[in-house]
């Protein structure tokens, strides 16, 4: 048994070097391999941790991290991983409304935890990206979702998830619903500042809690 290290090594270089064709041809291959789903990911991300250290160090340009985002697209498009992501479950446990907040276009993190929510029986209302809180308000009046998911990557986030949370407080709608967060800068107080029941900085993990606050509604039912 290998833990494929060398290919790993090599996925994150090819991304860090914006290497489309030798991403996808590996990626294809460490699959084949053996490779997790799951860790290809985790390996993708290395990589645009490093195209995003390049991009502060100026090495690269706001080219480099389109032409990043659109390579992960890519393999999360790979026909192996669409089927961790996108097998339809028949019976849905909860229901989801995702989106990016104001300001922010990201939307590769909010993608990969829809992903990996649809995949454990939740219905997913994704509303995209850079949405106003107004937006949020209005699908959650027409969803009645159990659950409100907010990304953001970009550091300002932190006050317009908070904008979110207190407009559905002044709506009277902030006991319906149970707010995560997501996003590689959040911690536990910024998640506390923005009044989130809950925040992750792995889109998996943010599915655990989900799934436990399920679980623990259905037990409150039973
Ligand atoms: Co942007 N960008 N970007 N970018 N970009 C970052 C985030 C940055 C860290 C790069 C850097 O400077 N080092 C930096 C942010 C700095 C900051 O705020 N502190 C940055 C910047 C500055 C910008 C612009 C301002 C650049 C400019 O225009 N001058 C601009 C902003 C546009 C905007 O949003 N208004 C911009 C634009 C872009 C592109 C559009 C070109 C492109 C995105 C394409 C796309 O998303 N379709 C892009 C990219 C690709 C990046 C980097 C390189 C990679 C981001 C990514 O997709 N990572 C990024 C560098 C970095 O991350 N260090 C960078 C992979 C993805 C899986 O990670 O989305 O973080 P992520 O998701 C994680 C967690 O955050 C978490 O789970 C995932 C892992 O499992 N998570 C959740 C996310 N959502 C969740 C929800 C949950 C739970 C967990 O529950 C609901």
């Amino acid at each position: 048994m290998t833990d494929h290290v060398k290919i790993k090594e090599a996925i994150v270089d090819a991304v860090a070097e914006l290497d489309e064709d030798k991403v996808i041809q590996l990626a294809e291959q460490a699959l084949h391999e053996g490779v997790m789903p799951e860790e290809l990911l985790a390996t993708v991300n290395q990589g645009m941790l490093i195209v995003g250290r390049r991009y502060e160090a100026k090495e690269y340009f706001i080219a480099d991290l389109i032409m990043a985002g659109l390579i992960f697209k890519e393999v999360l498009g790979l026909k192996r991983m669409q089927e961790l992501f996108y097998s339809k479950n028949k019976k849905k446990i909860g229901k989801i409304v995702l989106g990016t907040v104001r300001g922010d276009l990201h939307d590769i993190g909010k993608d990969i935890f829809r992903g990996f929510a649809e995949t454990n029986s939740f219905e997913v209302i994704d509303i995209g990206v850079d949405v106003p809180k107004e937006t949020f308000l209005k699908k959650i009046q027409e969803h009645k979702p159990d659950i409100l998911g907010m990304s953001g990557i970009l550091t300002y986030t932190v006050d317009t998830m908070k904008e979110v949370v207190d407009a559905l407080q002044e709506a009277g709608l902030r006991d319906t619903v149970r707010v995560i967060v997501g996003g590689g800068h959040l911690t536990a107080s910024t998640a506390d500042y923005i009044g989130a029941d809950g925040f992750a900085t792995d889109a998996y993990e943010g599915v655990k809690i989900c799934l436990q606050w399920m679980k623990s509604a259905h037990q409150g039912e039973g």
